[in-house]
């Protein structure tokens, strides 16, 4: 099988119908901060024990074609020693890998960030191939304020999405490109629109002068949505035509897939927004359209568990129950 042939193939399985990625590549700061409010403490083994409780909920291949993991995370074990690679791969779930080392602030820019992450990736790469990784993912994030985001760092942003994608498919890797307009602030939705479309038209740009092939990626976007703050929030058929009318306009039909992100949206309306997009256009789109979610299907797990043992089995069904919500909203069939 050539290269190409097999990025396609990989992207194929992880847009599978009726399925999605599963995020959890939350960075060690990321997870500790979510722990520290939960008083589950910050450990390396209290992040090994809830990853074990994530890979090992029954059922969770019914509606996860791949989940994203860390450098920790893919090095490590069940407490029984067998890898978190072997439960995955019996599971016949895909692996993939967190490869950016994070968003850096960018020089001459304030409030704005550039992330950073290629210094030895191709021999990172490499490694995470061999183990067994068939994917990565690599998250650029662009904030909405006065006077912001730039040219400067949507460029630059952009232009590391494109480098990282082409050693990605170098390796045999698909791309995760995720440009993530992010929800902080007061703006408004066609605000949104506008930043988004701006930044997606860059990404594919830059991906077309690095010569990625765009069969062998997922694009991981925001959704069209007013700011947190912003005081006209949108209906739910609201943010379901903004964000395909963005996407129309400037994701071109060769990618296979596009996997959401969820943002800080809550469980219910992240579902609820792409069940819409699925009811309204799935007939008439040249992409899957369908879900990576961190938060929006881990959260409610989380708190239910908070470090204890005793909870581990309510927190499986939860992880379940929204893993589920996402397979029937991928399938325009949420109740
Ligand atoms: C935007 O974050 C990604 C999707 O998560 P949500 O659905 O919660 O928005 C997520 O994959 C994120 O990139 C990882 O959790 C890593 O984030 P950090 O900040 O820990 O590097």
């Amino acid at each position: 099988m050539s290269t190409i042939q097999k990025l396609m193939s990989t992207a194929k399985a992880m847009i599978a119908e009726s399925k999605g990625l599963l995020a959890m590549d939350e960075s060690t700061p990321t997870c500790n901060k979510r722990f520290e409010k939960l008083g589950i403490p910050q450990t390396e083994e209290a992040r090994r024990s809830y990853r074990e409780i994530i890979l090992t909920t029954h059922g969770l291949n019914e509606s996860i074609s791949g989940v994203i993991l860390t450098d920790e995370t893919i090095r490590q074990s069940k407490r029984d020693g067998t890898s978190f690679l072997k439960i995955i791969a019996d599971a016949g779930i895909i692996p993939g890998i967190k490869v950016d080392a994070g968003a850096k602030e960018l020089a001459a820019h304030p409030g704005e960030k550039l992330t950073e992450g290629l210094d030895g990736l191709r021999e990172r790469l490499q490694e995470y191939s061999q183990m067994g990784a068939r994917f990565a993912k690599w998250r650029a994030v662009i904030a909405i304020g006065k006077g912001i985001p730039s040219r400067g760092c949507i460029d630059a942003n952009a232009c590391l999405l494109a480098l990282y994608s082409s050693l990605c498919q170098e390796a045999g890797l698909v791309p995760i490109v995720e440009p993530e307009v992010l929800m902080d602030g007061d703006h408004s939705m066609d605000k949104c629109l506008e930043v988004t479309e701006e930044v997606l038209q860059t990404v594919f740009n830059q991906l077309y002068v690095q010569k990625v092939k765009l069969e062998g990626i997922i694009l991981k976007p925001n959704m069209i949505l007013p700011g947190l703050a912003c005081t006209k929030q949108a209906a739910i058929n609201e943010v379901a035509d903004a964000t395909v009318e963005c996407l129309l306009r400037v994701v071109p039909a060769a990618v296979p897939g596009i996997a959401f992100l969820s943002g800080g949206q809550s469980s219910e309306l992240a579902s609820a927004h792409l069940n819409a997009m699925n009811t309204r256009f799935k007939s008439r789109l040249p992409w899957g359209l369908a879900f990576s979610f961190a938060r929006a299907i881990q959260q409610p797990a989380l708190e239910i568990w908070k470090g204890k043992e005793v909870n581990l089995l309510s927190a499986q069904r939860a992880l379940y129950h929204w893993a589920k919500c996402n397979r029937n909203a991928r399938l325009g069939d949420l109740a």
